[in-house]
């Protein structure tokens, strides 16, 4: 395998893959032989939280033909016996643990506790080490079904210029329309540009408000749009589309014949092409990078409150090609339900493709950080490909095709990397259209791609194998919105799993969500409403009760950015130094850098969700990397 580098890419990482791997496997020894009891101080220096249980599990659960598998915090040298119990305590499997040593990421002294093979169904089960419970966990079925629909919940409930009901998005959650140009909002009905940007105003109402923060930013909106639209797609060849059907989630277009998730994507969509400079101005085509306030309001506001002016931002090539990568997958899976939007879409993607080839260098800077967040990206080449891809997907046209086989990152190792992909780095998405997709490409070469997905499925489940509570991602990769990494990680063995029906590569995706539902450093799921223990604070201003106890907390199915080792925000910084990388998170509504939610997280939790849902159809699953 050639050792793959990264090109430095706006606040990511970059450690070549096998470096990583390497890294995590060496520093995952056995820790020193001691007597000490489960529970005893193993957490190592500068955690955050104090942890409820040593024996971490899934605190949503299990799925009875999934991996079950817990992490038990421990310095004990020698196994350890655990006990399966049910609702009434009575022990229903036992088994012992594998000691696995100090892991990098957290700091822990860690046991592995796998009671993959227990078959039976119910709630309130509680793993049980040493005389220490875990929370309490279900095993069934239709465990995340639930969670499809709040996840999805979330963008109902972020979306701008329409209310939001209480009788869709729960008692308490109901709010007034935001920016449609009603006082206080200076926007979005008629947003003018920053400063010598243009000299007229644009219609930009709608779309999804990203995270915490009012701002609506093309390149995150877009490859949240993309998730959700593949996770359709994706359904569709699974043949499980129906569950993303029409009338299955809570929102106001439910009941209008067309698939639900298809609905929710398109309030962004809509949005999206509105950010497109009209034909008859300078850089048609092109979109604008973001509209948000001028200055950074403060928390709480809710969105009808927001009084700053709303601005548009230079147009820049990588949200044209976002854009255009959005849309182009638009013409090709609306196009059954809506022939005309997918024309719109099409033809947007079109002008967009050819304004970006035009205009190849309008870089986003890192320091328009005022009022919104920045989202710079200097490299767009990874851009190009991913709109070639979806262009050529959809049309099978030659031009596309050639800028498809042309690009750099049609062969370059370092498109699907250890770290995920996310808004600044998208090769990936070309490569995960291109290998499930149809398409002209030569078989030899589809292959080639299918190859590359299946090969990084295969390092995430190395990087699994190396550590403590198996997350797909190194010991280095946790930054801003690390859980959004974690995640878009398991799409890929997901998807390697939906191109080869290898069951390890389900076992890895599904538990992978047991990292993100409580299997980790803070004994603490990262998905509220989900589990005995969960976040509760995200960084928010309307769901803001923590700072306003007549405002709600985030509603269930809402996802934080996870462990951030960079501490970006004063209170990650007063209250986590010295933290391990995966232990630097706070459930605290002030810090933004490890505790906010946004779109780009929440999606690939959609995705995730989505396929954890569906029944099995390929047999029994075993433990990743079995
Ligand atoms: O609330 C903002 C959050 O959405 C962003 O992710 C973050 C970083 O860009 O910034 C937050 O806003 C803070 C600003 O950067 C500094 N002043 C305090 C703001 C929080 O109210
Ligand atoms: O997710 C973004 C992360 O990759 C960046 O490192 C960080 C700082 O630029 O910004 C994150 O995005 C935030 C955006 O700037 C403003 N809205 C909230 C987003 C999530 O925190």
């Amino acid at each position: 395998m050639p050792v793959p580098t990264y090109p430095l890419r706006g606040p990511r990482r970059t450690v070549s893959w096998l470096a990583a791997t390497a890294l995590s496997a060496a520093l995952l020894v056995t820790g020193p032989a001691t007597t000490s009891a489960v529970g005893a101080d193993a957490s190592g220096p500068g955690r955050s939280a104090t942890a409820d249980t040593p024996v971490r599990a899934n605190q949503l659960g299990y799925l009875p033909d999934g991996p079950k598998r817990a992490t038990v915090v421990t310095a004990s040298a020698a196994p350890l016996t655990w006990q399966l119990r049910n609702a009434a305590g009575a022990v229903v499997a036992s088994g012992t643990t594998t000691v696995r040593g100090t892991d990098t990421a957290s700091r822990d002294a860690t046991h592995l506790a796998d009671f993959s093979s227990y078959s039976g169904t119910g709630s309130g089960f509680t793993l049980v080490v040493d005389g220490r419970s875990s929370h309490p966990f279900a095993i069934g079925t239709g465990l995340y079904r639930a969670l499809r629909s709040d996840a999805m919940s979330f963008f109902h409930q972020q979306r701008s210029g329409i209310a939001i009901e209480a009788s869709l998005a729960g008692a308490g959650y109901g709010r007034p329309a935001g920016h449609l140009g009603v006082a206080p909002n200076k926007g979005d009905t008629s947003v003018p540009c920053q400063a010598g940007v243009c000299d007229y105003r644009r219609d930009v109402r709608g779309g999804w408000y990203d995270a915490g923060d009012h701002g609506k930013y093309v390149v995150n909106g877009g490859l949240s749009a993309w998730l959700m639209v593949n996770a359709y797609e994706r359904a569709g060849r699974a043949g499980t589309a129906g569950a993303l059907g029409d009338s299955t989630l809570r929102i106001p277009e439910r009941g209008n014949g067309v698939p639900d998730v298809l609905d929710e994507a398109r309030w962004e969509l809509d949005f999206l092409m509105r950010m497109q400079v009209p034909a008859d101005k300078p850089r048609a085509g092109m979109a604008f990078h973001k509209i948000h306030d001028a200055a950074w309001t403060a928390l709480p506001t809710r969105p009808e409150q927001d009084g700053q002016q709303r601005e548009l931002h230079r147009p820049s090539t990588a949200a044209t090609l976002n854009l255009a990568a959005t849309a182009a997958q638009c013409a090709r899976v609306y196009a059954p339900y809506d022939a005309a939007f997918a024309a719109r879409c099409l033809d947007s993607a079109r002008r967009a493709w050819t304004a970006a080839r035009a205009n190849p260098g309008l870089i986003a800077p890192d320091s328009d950080g005022t009022g919104g967040g920045a989202y710079g990206d200097a490299t767009v080449s990874d851009e190009f490909y991913w709109a070639a891809a979806e262009l050529y997907a959809t049309t099978g046209e030659a031009a596309y095709r050639d800028a498809v086989t042309t690009s750099p990152w049609h062969t370059s190792t370092n498109a699907l990397t250890a770290f995920g992909f996310g808004w600044a780095d998208t090769a990936a998405l070309g490569r995960l259209t291109l290998a499930t997709v149809p398409t002209g490409l030569t078989a030899s070469d589809t292959a080639r791609i299918r190859a590359s997905v299946t090969a990084a499925a295969d390092g995430h489940l190395a990087t699994m194998a190396g550590q403590g509570y198996a997350v797909p991602l190194p010991a280095s990769g946790y930054v801003w919105g690390s859980n959004g990494q974690v995640a878009n990680n398991a799409v890929v063995l997901a998807v390697a799993y939906d191109l080869t029906g290898g069951q390890r590569y389900r076992a890895g995706a599904i538990e992978t969500l047991d990292y993100l539902l409580g299997r980790n450093a803070l004994d603490l799921s990262y998905v509220t409403g989900y589990g005995e223990r969960s976040s509760q604070n995200q960084h928010h201003r309307f769901w803001a009760h923590q700072a306003d106890p007549s405002l709600p907390r985030p509603p269930a199915g809402s996802l934080a950015g996870g462990p951030n080792a960079g501490l970006q925000d004063p209170v990650a910084q007063e209250r986590l130094p010295g933290c391990a990388p995966a232990a630097c998170y706070i459930d605290d509504i002030g810090s933004y850098s490890t505790n906010e939610v946004a779109v780009n997280w929440n999606a690939p939790l959609v995705w995730l969700a989505a396929f954890a849902a569906e029944p099995s159809t390929r047999g029994r699953t075993g433990p990743a990397g079995g």
